[in-house]
């Protein structure tokens, strides 16, 4: 069915969370929604305050603005705009932004009456975030431990951030992270490979069916995860390298405040090396 009338079938009313038929309409490709609405407005409302943030500031160079967090000093308290507050609100409208396009993506799989893997894949980033910027924050007792909004700053933040905690490489929970993005790569660049190699062949070759796609892993590595499968790897690979990322960093501060090599002592101590 060619896309457009596809959608003349789908793009019916039903299917919202919120809001009933108010805002049940696409405006060209986008579908609108409640929460299209509550979208743009925190979107538009946060980069306003960039905007403002980056024109209170030293300077307008794109890599350098830096909309930072309020002092320690502040602890869990609001801030003044110009030290921290405007970090602070920009926070809230990310959230709110964020939540927002997730809820529109829930709405989205209603009308279709698909599942809803991608916002709750999408979720796994927020989750990430919140974790950054409002549940470590929280448990340090200061907005100030959360990350400046900026390209280069949250660079810098990322890289003393890590040093505090001497060599952030020895953190088990970033090593399992790390091995999950690295593995979510992997697992997508044989996918699109093999799925490229099967279904578009050579001119004058004829295209081929999973049952190739399986036997080349049967006969490479003795086992195919099958067609249905790959995509459930994908997804379980790249949640978990979101889910560890966020376990690694709220750990450390809250339940680990040495160096992370030291943390490696109970396995030198273990009575087995004695
Ligand atoms: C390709 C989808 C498109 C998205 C893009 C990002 C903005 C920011 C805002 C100037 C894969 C759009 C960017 C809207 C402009 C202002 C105020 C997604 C794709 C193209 N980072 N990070 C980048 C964010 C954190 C880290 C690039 C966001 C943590 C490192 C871009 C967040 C830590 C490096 C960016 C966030 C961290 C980067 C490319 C939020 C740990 C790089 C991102 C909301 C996670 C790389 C100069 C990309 C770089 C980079 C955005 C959080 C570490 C600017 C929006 C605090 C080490 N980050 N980041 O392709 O080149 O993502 O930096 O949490 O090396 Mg970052
Ligand atoms: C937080 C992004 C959320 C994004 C959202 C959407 C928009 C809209 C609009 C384009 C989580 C935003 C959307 C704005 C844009 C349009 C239209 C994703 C988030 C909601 N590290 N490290 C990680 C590696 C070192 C350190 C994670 C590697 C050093 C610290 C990952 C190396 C030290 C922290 C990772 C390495 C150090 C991390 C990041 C190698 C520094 C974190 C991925 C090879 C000296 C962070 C939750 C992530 C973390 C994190 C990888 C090195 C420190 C596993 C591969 C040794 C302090 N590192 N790291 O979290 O876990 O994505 O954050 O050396 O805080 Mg690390
Ligand atoms: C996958 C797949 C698959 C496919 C696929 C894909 C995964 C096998 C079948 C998809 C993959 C790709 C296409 C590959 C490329 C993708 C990436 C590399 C990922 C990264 C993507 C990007 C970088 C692109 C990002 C682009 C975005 C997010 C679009 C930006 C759009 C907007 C900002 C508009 C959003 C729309 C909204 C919120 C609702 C609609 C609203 C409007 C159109 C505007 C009008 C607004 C209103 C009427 C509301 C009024 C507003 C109010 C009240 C607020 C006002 C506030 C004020 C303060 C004024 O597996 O299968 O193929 O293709």
């Amino acid at each position: 069915m060619a896309v457009l009338s596809f959608e003349r079938k789908y793009r019916v009313r039903g299917g919202t969370l919120i809001g009933g038929d108010l805002f049940d309409f696409w405006i060209g490709p986008f579908y609108v929604g409640f929460f299209g609405v509550t979208t743009l407005f925190f979107a538009a409302l946060g980069t306003a305050l960039i905007l403002w943030g980056a024109a209170i500031g030293p300077t307008w160079n794109p890599w350098l603005i830096n909309i930072a967090p309020p002092d320690i000093k502040y602890g869990l308290s609001l801030a003044p705009l110009r030290e921290g507050g405007l970090w602070q609100i920009i926070t809230i409208c990310a959230i709110g932004a964020f939540v927002s396009w997730a809820l529109r993506e829930v709405e989205i799989c209603r009308k279709l009456g698909m599942g809803y893997h991608v916002p709750a894949a999408y979720g796994m980033a927020i989750f990430a975030y919140v974790t950054l910027v409002v549940f470590r924050p929280l448990l340090m007792g200061a907005w100030g431990y959360g990350f400046p909004y900026g390209i280069f700053p949250h660079l810098d933040w990322v890289s003393n951030t890590g040093y505090q905690y001497l060599h952030f490489h020895y953190n088990p929970a970033h090593m399992l992270a790390v091995s999950f993005f690295f593995t979510t790569t992997l697992a997508l660049g044989l996918h699109g490979a093999l799925v490229l190699s099967a279904v578009n062949p050579a001119k004058g070759e004829t295209v081929k069916s999973p049952e190739y796609e399986d036997t080349f892993f049967r006969d490479l590595i003795g086992y195919s995860v099958g067609t249905l499968g790959i995509h459930r790897v994908g997804l379980l690979l790249a949640m978990n390298a979101g889910f560890w990322s966020a376990v690694c960093i709220i750990i450390s501060g809250p339940f680990w405040s040495r160096g992370w090599p030291e943390w490696w002592t109970w396995w030198l101590n273990l009575p087995i090396w004695r």
